[in-house]
């Protein structure tokens, strides 16, 4: 099988990291987005929607969207487990990354991808939609705080796959030059902590 990793792009930096922690290797090829190497007619024939990541596995079937593949490996190697042990685990897991992909990274990305001139090539860019999302990643930032006092971990007593995808929304969110608020104690240790893993460098 052949990962299709998209370098520093925030949904590929989520699998890689999700591997890391599952101690998974598996080979890539870093496809170049800034290049647009993702928009070739032999990368389509891997992601027809021209995005990375994806996943070809041995008998030529390609698995799109960062979290299904993460699906799948947690399903071939359900040790150390980051998706959920039980219905319970699974539920707060998912309402956790559903929260942080639409209320943190859809917003920064927003913020980014409609603002940022390095990015004009790949959208139809509309500055004041860049704008009016600044404050809501900012926002959301000062809840997620909150909901961090007294936690380690964001939604249970271990990492999970939440908790990676919380870490790549913090990196990205440095693209636009979003930084987690300086009265945001809770958040900034939560992030520290993150960032000390050795899964961070992957
Ligand atoms: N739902 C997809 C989203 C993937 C996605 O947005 N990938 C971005 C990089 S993080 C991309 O490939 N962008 C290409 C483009 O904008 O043309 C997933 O989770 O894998």
């Amino acid at each position: 099988m052949i990962f299709f990793d998209g370098g520093g792009a925030p949904n590929a930096r989520r699998v890689r990291i999700y591997l890391s922690e599952k101690g998974i290797d598996v080979p890539m090829k870093v496809i170049d987005i800034m290049k647009g190497e993702h928009k070739t007619a032999e990368y389509k024939k891997i992601s027809p929607l021209s995005q990375v990541p994806s996943l070809e596995l041995d008998d030529g079937f390609c698995i799109t969207e960062s979290i299904a593949i993460c699906r799948y490996f947690e399903a071939l190697h359900p040790e150390p487990n980051l998706m959920g042990a039980n219905p319970r685990e699974i539920a707060q897991i998912e309402m956790w990354q559903r929260r942080l992909e639409l209320l943190l990274m859809a917003p920064i990305a927003a913020v980014f991808r409609h603002g940022h001139p390095a990015m004009a090539h790949l959208e139809d860019q509309v500055l004041d939609w860049s704008e009016s999302n600044r404050p809501k990643v900012i926002n959301f930032l000062r809840w997620l705080d909150k909901q961090m006092k007294d936690k380690k971990f964001i939604c249970l007593d271990r990492l999970t796959l939440a908790d990676i995808t919380a870490l790549t929304c913090f990196e990205f969110s440095k693209w636009p030059k979003i930084n987690i608020p300086d009265d945001c104690q809770n958040l900034k240790n939560y992030y520290e902590m993150l960032l000390e893993r050795p899964s961070a460098r992957a």
